[in-house]
């Protein structure tokens, strides 16, 4: 394949409702879509991190940039336009996971297309459904949180996550045990709200049978989450602490995570997200797929991952009305037994529609090629 544009495309589509945690609240979805065009095909991927480097150090404007100055010019440079040689051609560009995988999600949907092959067959996919869990927000109160819950395992999901901080941990995790029973699986997430100091109140989870306490300490601190690993039995589960499949090996060998948490984008792409599937798949850790709020254009390609076959646990992958009133692809609506389809159409299966992307779009601009910005 041969380059030929890359438009960016940035959105605003309102949240059914706020999504607080520890490190912020969200209203919107305000990301950027890239849209890849080849003399072959043309593919779409989504941007996964924020206007604000709340949740990792990437963000909307500065990805922008990364992407038109330093991942580009190096990719359009390369003889042969196919999706495994991106990230040998990006290398040199220290982090930028997300803005990588964003790049690298829209040519493997460009190529997958011209061969005809869906990202759930190139993946190893051995499922046509996963289930589904959701990830709850901090809430003004128990009362608020305990209708949500509600309302979402009448809706049908397999597990429930809730967002906890510092004065949001005990009393909601005893509240929602309290009335929906000890065998609802149920998960926490501090986003690095914790020290290893809090251990001993950490330590007061263990009686709520917990399947995973997602990231409870600082990013950058493997250390910490084994020493932590050591004094709690919930078992640690790691998410923004994993870049790649180097780090997860090391992780898991330190006893710094005994589940593993795979965002695509946080560890540059699909390519790396299967090589870290692979490596918690070899050392028997459960691996399930993270999410990153993102719109049905990030979804389908998570779906097609979730169906690899270490993804032993329910992800946070949710239905579409989870999010969105509207979503700009074709909504994703969960079955009878709570579980979602993995999109099996050539490349990540879906593509944004006109009509909605239209209204949801602030901002097109050319990366690469077209009009403005060819370089
Ligand atoms: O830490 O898993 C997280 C959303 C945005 C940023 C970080 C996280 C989350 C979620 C929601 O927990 C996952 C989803 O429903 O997409
Ligand atoms: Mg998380």
């Amino acid at each position: 394949m041969k380059l030929a544009r890359v438009e960016i495309v940035h959105l605003a589509i309102p949240l059914v409702t706020p999504f607080r945690t520890s490190f912020g609240t969200m209203t919107t979805k305000d990301t950027f879509l890239l849209h890849v065009v080849t003399d072959e095909a043309e593919g779409w991927s989504e941007f996964a991190a924020d206007p604000e480097p709340l949740y990792c150090s990437e963000f909307v404007a500065g990805a922008e940039i990364v992407l038109r100055d330093f991942l580009l010019p190096r990719v359009a440079a390369l003889p042969r336009l196919t999706a495994p040689a991106l990230g040998p051609a990006m290398a040199k560009v220290k982090g930028h996971e997300l803005a990588k995988a964003a790049l690298e999600t829209a040519v493997l949907d460009a190529e997958l297309r011209a061969y005809g092959m869906s990202l759930a067959t190139y993946l190893g996919a051995v499922r046509d459904r996963v289930p589904a869990g959701v990830s709850v927000g901090i809430k003004e109160s128990v009362a608020d949180l305990l209708d949500d819950v509600e309302r979402y395992l009448a809706e049908g999901y397999v597990r429930v996550k809730l967002k906890i901080e510092p004065g949001w941990d005990l009393v909601p995790v005893r509240a929602v045990r309290e009335r929906f029973g000890d065998a609802l699986p149920l998960q926490v997430d501090a986003n690095t709200a914790y020290t290893l100091a809090d251990a001993e109140h950490l330590r007061r989870l263990d009686e709520f049978g917990l399947v995973l306490i997602e990231e409870p300490l600082e990013e950058d601190n493997l250390y910490g989450h084994a020493r932590l690993q050591q004094r709690i039995a919930t078992p640690v589960c790691l998410d923004e602490s994993l870049h790649n499949a180097r780090d997860t090996a090391s992780a898991i060998a330190l006893d710094a995570c005994r589940v593993v948490n795979v965002k695509p984008a946080r560890v540059g792409g699909y390519l790396e997200a299967r090589r870290v599937h692979d490596v918690a798949h070899a050392h028997g850790v459960p691996v399930w797929c993270g999410g990153m709020l993102e719109t049905g254009v990030g979804r389908a390609p998570n779906l097609a991952l979730a169906a690899l076959p270490g993804f032993t646990l329910p992800g946070d992958t949710s239905a579409s009305a989870r999010y969105f009133a509207e979503d700009v692809t074709e909504p994703f609506v969960l079955d009878a037994d709570g579980c979602l389809p993995v999109p099996r159409t050539p490349g990540i299966g879906v593509a944004p529609l006109p009509d909605p992307l239209r209204r949801f779009t602030r901002t097109r601009r050319d990366l690469y090629g077209g009009r403005e910005g060819g370089r």
